[in-house]
């Protein structure tokens, strides 16, 4: 079987932050004015009033401090509540395909491949900015890539599972070096006005280069062990948007957002990860003590700290389960594809590592790495 390598990844950061601070003062202006302007339903006991947010609890139950974001404006301003941004033209790319082409031309470079090279492109993300062309399609044209382009979307698990479909691919003769995107744009689909999710995303898009190790010529490549995915349905996370809603009757104005059951999917997701990740292992005969570094996706500290301490048998050392969610938040498929690009280095050839996603669905995707 060819042996399939990562040879390069990539990772465009939105120059804009919004600090814990900055979102909890604002939610919480917020809270002060919907209860003053709701006061009698309050009173009255017909509505039940909203509660403050605070630093220490967002900080303590998820890890995350601040989070990039495409646009700033709109999103602490009481009235508003979300990104203020304006419709882009056919003629321009729109945000998704733009954060892309950045992620992309790093990923390119590392990998030491041109457009000529590239074959086959997948935009996986969580959400995709309009259903048709294919924003893939849009990038392949913007890099000057020819052969094919797709995207697909399994939510946070994106990326890995767009990664087992470029080893697939590449097995399989139809793609030679893949580029994989993940443009999460995730802020206009948060609630910013609800207390339980206001925090939890932020915007940045991954890449990542796939191809035959006999193609790659990348000093900081990885070679693809095993490959394990599992999908298990769930309502716990959910966002109900969709083209159909202008047919319906009544319109949802929850739609538009994420939301969750968070303390049900890091009870009932957990146990999944650990088998899928312990399974795998398994399966390539990687034990523990050989793993150098975890991967993971980063939705929440406590959940990435359970599920290492599950994998390695102790608690992670310093480094080895490395988090980007206080700086980035919850990046959906994005997440442990930074945590990958940013702690990649100091890992000799021969060495092993997993690279895992987890969230909705349910879905979970892990990679066996091995230091080529
Ligand atoms: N400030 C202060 N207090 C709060 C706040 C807040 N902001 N929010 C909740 N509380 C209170 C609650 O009211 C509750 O109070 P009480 O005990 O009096 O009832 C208390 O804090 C505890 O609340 P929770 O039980 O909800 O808090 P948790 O400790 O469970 O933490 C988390 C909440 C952080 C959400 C946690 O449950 C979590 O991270 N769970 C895992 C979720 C997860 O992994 N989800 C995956 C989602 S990502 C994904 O799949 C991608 C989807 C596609 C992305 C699309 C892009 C937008």
């Amino acid at each position: 079987m060819k042996q399939v390598v990562i040879s390069g990844s990539g990772c465009f950061t939105p120059k804009e932050v919004v600090t814990n601070e900055e979102l909890v003062a604002s939610y919480n202006q917020y809270v002060d004015l919907h209860n003053q302007e709701f006061k009698a339903q309050i009173d009255a006991g017909e509505l039940a009033a909203l509660e403050y947010s605070s630093c220490e609890f967002i900080e303590k139950a998820s890890g995350i401090k601040s989070r990039h974001v495409m646009y700033k404006e709109g999103i602490l301003d009481t009235a508003v509540m979300q990104p203020v941004f304006a419709r882009r033209g056919e003629d321009e790319h729109p945000e998704m395909v733009e954060m892309a082409i950045a992620a992309a031309h790093e990923a390119m470079a590392q990998a030491g491949k041109t457009a000529a090279d590239i074959d086959l492109i997948i935009c996986a993300a969580s959400n995709m900015q309009r259903p048709y062309p294919a924003l893939s399609i849009e990038l392949q044209q913007a890099l000057g890539c020819t052969g094919y382009a797709f995207d697909m979307n399994v939510a946070c698990s994106s990326a890995t599972f767009a990664i087992s479909n470029a080893v697939n691919a590449i097995r399989g003769g139809t793609a030679k070096v893949v580029l994989i995107v993940n443009p999460e744009f995730a802020s206009p689909q948060v609630n910013y006005t609800s207390r339980d999710s206001h925090f939890i995303f932020g915007d940045v898009c991954t890449a990542t280069i796939i191809e035959a190790e006999e193609t790659a010529s990348s000093e900081s490549a990885y070679r693809i062990l095993g490959m394990r995915l599992k999908t298990e349905f769930s309502n716990n996370i959910r966002c109900d948007v969709s083209y159909v809603d202008h047919c319906y009757a009544d319109q949802d104005p929850e739609a538009p957002f994420f939301k969750q059951q968070g303390r049900k999917v890091f009870k009932e997701l957990l146990p999944i990860v650990a088998d899928v990740i312990l399974a795998e292992m398994d399966a390539c005969q990687v034990a523990p003590e050989q793993l150098k570094r975890l991967w993971l996706h980063q939705a929440n500290i406590n959940m990435n700290l359970f599920a290492a301490k599950k994998i390695l048998g102790r608690d992670p050392e310093e480094g080895e389960a490395p988090l980007v969610l206080d700086t980035y938040a919850n990046t959906a498929s994005a997440g442990s594809i930074i945590a990958f690009h940013q702690n990649k280095t100091g890992i000799a050839a021969g060495e092993k590592a997993i690279l895992c996603s987890f969230g909705a669905g349910y879905s979970v995707g892990c990679l066996v790495l091995e230091k080529c």
